[in-house]
């Protein structure tokens, strides 16, 4: 049989099939995903900056965060109407199975590394207010939300002591011992980890120590569960934090407080509080 003849006989509809190019039809671009589409902001710049983080751009990302801060954007809108509308587009993408953890980690850098642009511009008050302790929960990596946790509370003028991630109960008690905090804040990111707080909690009372609040967020956790254990309150953003930390400080409020005055506290209408 020559050559023609047996190109002849196969089918090449079943060879683009065996191969999922038909199926698979025209590629498209990931900020063209109806999901996508719904959270990407319309107006600049923060359209293009949460493409960057879409995109896993790092230098793209930092560049037009610099060029958007040098034309006098707020830090603090750049990260919630741009650089987190970008997460949570990467976040929608992975949780369909269309990106994977690869992207999740580069979008991720990009994400941080553009944070700490908006940070230099923040700055750090010189006298703090009172101090801050922050963790990640035990078993937990997810520190992108606790890190802009650190950066609001010391722009709002707190020391903020950053535990880092994976944070064992012991390791809190001690920081309380050291610091003495009025406000610590927990972030948890997996179903598997958020248990971590009322141990923490537990740990604490075991030691006879009790701070005013324990502010207790991160994307796995909901109020409901938050407010099953004492000395906690249920966080919702992170830009909150000072504002949680001011009326433990100025008004004397506690965990109890802070749980039926949320919304008049942070101001603003909160979904998840009404
Ligand atoms: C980025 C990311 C990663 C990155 C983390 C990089 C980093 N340095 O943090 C990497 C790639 C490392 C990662 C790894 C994994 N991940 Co991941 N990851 C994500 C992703 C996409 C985004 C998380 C994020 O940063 N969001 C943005 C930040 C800002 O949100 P946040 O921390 O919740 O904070 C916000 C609020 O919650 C609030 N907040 C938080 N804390 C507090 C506290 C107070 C007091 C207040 C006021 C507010 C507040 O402030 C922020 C908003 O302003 C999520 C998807 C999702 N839908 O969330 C999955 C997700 C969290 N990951 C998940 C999983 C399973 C994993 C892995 C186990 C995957 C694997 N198979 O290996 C590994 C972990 C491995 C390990 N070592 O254990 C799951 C968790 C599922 C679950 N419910 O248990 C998710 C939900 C994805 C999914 N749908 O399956 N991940």
């Amino acid at each position: 049989m020559s050559y023609e003849d047996l190109e002849n006989r196969i089918n090449q509809r079943n060879v683009f099939l065996r191969y999922n190019v038909e199926l698979e039809g025209p590629a498209i671009k990931p900020e063209e995903d109806e999901d996508v589409v719904d959270i990407l902001p319309n107006d600049e710049p923060f359209k293009s900056i949460a493409l960057t983080i879409l995109h896993e751009n790092r230098d793209d990302a930092i560049n037009i965060v610099k060029k958007s801060l040098d034309e006098g954007v707020s830090p603090i809108d750049i990260i919630n109407e741009g650089l987190m509308k970008g997460m949570d587009a990467v976040s929608v993408l992975y949780t369909k199975g269309i990106y994977f953890l690869p992207d999740l980690m580069l979008a991720g850098d990009a994400m941080m590394e553009s944070v700490k642009e908006c940070e230099a511009v923040l700055g750090h008050k010189s006298e703090t207010k009172a101090t801050v302790v922050s963790f990640v929960a035990e078993g937990d990596p997810h520190d992108i939300g606790k890190n802009l946790i650190l950066m609001f509370l010391r722009a709002g003028g707190y020391e903020a002591i950053d535990l880092g991630r994976d944070v064992p109960a012991a390791d809190i008690v001690e920081a309380v011992k050291e610091y003495n905090p009025i406000f610590i804040t927990g972030t948890a990111l997996m179903t598997t980890t958020m248990t971590a707080f009322p141990k923490v909690v537990e740990a604490l009372q075991k030691a006879g120590l009790e701070v005013p609040a324990i502010g207790c967020g991160g994307g796995a956790v909901r109020k409901d569960f938050v407010e099953s254990f004492p000395m906690s309150v249920y966080g919702v953003e992170a830009y909150h934090t000072p504002k949680l930390a001011d009326a433990i400080l100025k008004d004397k409020k506690d965990w109890k407080d802070l749980r039926k005055e949320y919304v008049d506290i942070v101001d603003e209408f909160v979904p998840e509080y009404s």
